[in-house]
């Protein structure tokens, strides 16, 4: 166990999350697995606990630790990390991880969307789209809610087809010969509510990411109006910025 430099300037709280992010990082405490107590951690590093406090705050804020009031502290799932730079599906976004896909289906109708999607899918005054909104599982854990209009007039039909089973991408494509070019999406942060909570699994009040924008096809018109809520206990989204001189 590497002991912590009292010496150094480095304050002890942070020798302490270095030391346990480099255990969880290499396996030696793996995912799921209970950290060794406050107590524990006390005597081992011989610190006091508001240092251990602060350590396992920090890595809590880097989502690597989990608490659970009144079971300890836990090494959390690592997150999946999506690209923001490629247009993919939900299933071909866990298929790529090896992981399986799933969804329940929470709604499908036809419906006037509120007026700003409309204005998004460029309908047509009272021209309905078809709402879809699906809990999507990895596994058989519940991952994301995906709440989508769908604008029929590239996919007349489309209500007709079984969502849970199917990939949409993939039925726009086969079926409609509907080739997706790009996304415009914006990316924000909410609490779940205690329904969001419910479906999703977390706690009511946890941190959700939201990515919601409008999907084009080749053509440049756009088909899709999403909302994403994925977990953010599980997901990271990575994007890698080029500079523009
Ligand atoms: C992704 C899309 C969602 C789309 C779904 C289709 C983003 C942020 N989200 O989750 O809008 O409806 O894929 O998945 O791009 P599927 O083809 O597996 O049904």
């Amino acid at each position: 166990m590497p002991q912590l430099i009292r010496t150094s300037v480095t304050p002890l709280y942070h020798q302490l999350a270095q030391a346990l992010r480099a255990q969880i990082r290499s396996g030696s405490i793996c995912a799921g697995q209970q950290l060794p107590t406050e107590r524990d951690l006390m005597e081992i590093y011989h610190v006091s606990r508001n240092t251990v406090r602060l350590a396992i705050d920090a890595l809590e804020r880097e989502g690597l630790v989990e608490r659970d009031q009144g079971r300890g502290t836990f090494a959390a799932e690592p997150k999946l990390q999506l690209g923001l730079m490629k247009l993919t599906s939900f299933t071909e976004d866990m298929l790529e991880r090896g992981l399986k896909p799933g969804s329940r289906m929470i709604d499908c109708k036809m419906e006037l969307p509120p007026p700003a999607i409309a204005a998004k899918l460029q309908l047509l005054p009272n021209e309905e789209a078809l709402l879809i909104v699906r809990l999507r599982y990895a596994d058989a854990e519940p991952m994301a809610l995906n709440i989508s209009y769908f604008s029929l007039s590239l996919c007349p039909g489309l209500e007709n087809e079984d969502m849970e089973q199917q990939s949409i991408y993939d039925v726009l494509g086969k079926k409609y010969g509907i080739s997706l070019a790009r996304a415009e999406q914006t990316i924000r942060a909410k609490s779940a509510t205690a329904q969001e909570a419910g479906l999703l699994n977390v706690k009511t009040g946890s941190s959700l990411l939201v990515v919601e924008g409008t999907v084009f096809t080749t053509e440049n018109q756009p088909i899709e109006h999403l909302r994403s809520i994925y977990r953010s206990d599980r997901y990271e989204f990575r994007v890698n910025p080029v500079r523009i001189s």
